[in-house]
């Protein structure tokens, strides 16, 4: 959260414009969307983990998009020629979508109209405009694991000295990764390149690139807050410089120009520490790195999945390129991760198992690979029905890879010259199998008919029975008769 230093605001107003527009460091970005107000995240021309902006209006507010969008533009240009002075090694990585005849990079920022569901009095509450306004936007599709959201919000809020919040707590992105600037508390100098809005937006994305969450190790960041700011314990602000972007508060007069990058490097950024480093955020792009490439699908036809029972397998092969990191697995539009890890979740193997999802539900899979320079690879997404197969968006099946069950033997009996082994009636979940595959030793003896419930082994060795189905796959090995 960054508060403004209220009192002082209003009595500084004019000073405060005058540092505006004196400011050199910024250019004034034209929107090159024009009229265009879609409710839509364009298509992505940008690979790697990315911010996007969006602009969202409450349902009975004035739209004021067409008015503020260059301006927001110009604070988020501006914000970035900030952080390049501060690191030349890095710098947000923003959704830009194509406009014909644009040659800015801000000017292409590809940002959302959205008109929200409800009205200005629902959200005014500040302690809950942010989770309203998050779920609603993830409620229009604004949950994109590889996206954090950048939201200026403009509707009722009752917080005059609250100019933003951002989630702490998310290194990766997804439907909680959100920072969001409260235009009715801050908005004096938008579009400037300088002042609220500007340094809102990248002290509040600063937090939400997860800067300094706790719990912090021993030793942790040096100059947290606590309580001397004589508030409650603050761990999530600096406070060994007001000349800090983490500052809690800011003053009338703060420009990007008089405004550091972790004073010190010693507690968000660059630190050397133990604990998260927002330097490290796939979300920078890295500019340090020669490789802007991304890496190389994954063949679409080997991207597969199984099931056994309520196990299921999602596999897919090796991605081309060089550089690799690893993939990024998604169930169900979420991020899949093993356990809640403190660095961006990526995994070097080929396949994860899910354990426990029902029957016959559709899982949505997907995997892409990503490079040490957070450059990501096409997405390639699978639908699986458990228990059945690969399913079409209609929930037809269109690849059955799922074995059917595996037949339970019965007691084996003595048949004259040799052992009768006897099961029970197997099924591909629901559907007839197409017949009984005899193995002993792991090696095919013959195959029978779907109807054939017994059959006489007359040799030593360890005997399976396995069902097969019209797809020709086969069941696990799971009892088996041995001979001796
Ligand atoms: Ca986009
Ligand atoms: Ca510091
Ligand atoms: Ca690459
Ligand atoms: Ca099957």
């Amino acid at each position: 959260m960054r508060r403004l230093v209220l009192v002082l605001a209003l009595a500084l107003t004019g000073l405060f414009a005058a540092a505006g527009t004196s400011n050199a460091g910024s250019v004034p970005a034209v929107w090159c969307g024009g009229a265009e107000q879609l409710s839509v995240d364009r298509p992505d021309t940008v690979n790697g983990l990315q911010w996007h902006v969006i602009y969202a209006v409450a349902a009975d507010s004035p739209d004021r998009f067409a008015a503020l969008v260059s301006g927001i533009a110009t604070d988020i240009a501006a914000m970035d020629a900030w952080w390049r002075g501060q690191d030349p090694t890095r710098a947000a990585r923003f959704d830009l979508a194509i406009f014909a005849g644009c040659t800015t990079t801000f000017g292409s920022l590809d940002i959302s109209w959205v008109r929200l569901p409800r009205a200005g009095a629902e959200y005014r509450d500040n302690t809950k405009t942010v989770d309203l306004v998050r779920a609603d936007l993830n409620a229009a599709g604004f949950d994109n694991p590889d996206k954090k959201y950048l939201v200026i919000y403009d509707g009722p809020f009752d917080n005059p000295t609250n100019c933003g919040k951002g989630i702490t707590g998310r290194i990766d992105g997804g439907k909680d990764s959100y920072a969001v600037i409260f235009l009715a508390a801050c908005s004096a100098m938008l579009g400037t390149g300088t002042g609220d809005v500007g340094l809102t937006i990248t002290h509040e994305m600063i937090h939400a690139m997860n800067a300094l969450p706790v719990p912090f190790p021993t030793p942790g960041p040096p100059n947290v807050c606590g309580t001397s700011q004589g508030g409650a314990n603050d761990l999530g602000h600096p406070c060994d410089s007001a000349t800090d972007m983490m500052f809690p508060s800011g003053a009338p007069g703060d420009t990007f120009a008089n405004q550091v990058l972790d004073f010190g490097s010693d507690d968000y950024y660059a630190h050397g520490g133990p604990w998260w480093d927002v330097r490290l955020s796939h979300f920078l792009l890295r500019l340090d790195s020669a490789d802007t490439t991304a890496p190389g699908g994954v063949a679409k036809k080997k991207v597969t999945a199984s099931s056994v029972k309520r196990r299921v397998t999602f596999k897919w092969p090796k991605a081309k390129g060089g550089g690799l990191l690893g993939y990024r697995v998604y169930t169900d539009n979420m991020l899949f991760q093993t356990s809640n890890t403190t660095f961006f979740y990526t995994t070097k193997k080929r396949k994860i198992v899910l354990n426990g999802p029902k029957l016959k539900r559709i899982i949505e899979l997907a995997v892409r690979a990503i490079d040490r320079s957070g450059n990501l690879g096409p997405l390639r997404e699978i639908r699986f029905r458990v228990g059945v197969g690969i399913v079409n968006a209609k929930g037809k099946l269109i690849k059955d890879t799922v074995p059917p069950s595996s037949p339970k033997l019965l007691p084996s009996r003595f048949a004259g010259s040799g052992i009768q082994l006897r099961w029970r009636k197997a099924n591909d979940l629901g559907r007839p199998i197409t017949g009984y595959r005899v193995e002993r030793n792991k090696r095919l003896v013959t195959i029978l008919s779907p109807k054939a419930r017994s059959y006489i082994a007359t040799s030593k060795g360890t005997w399976h029975i396995r069902a097969i189905d019209k797809a020709k796959n086969l069941s696990p090995r799971v009892q088996s008769v041995k001979i001796s």
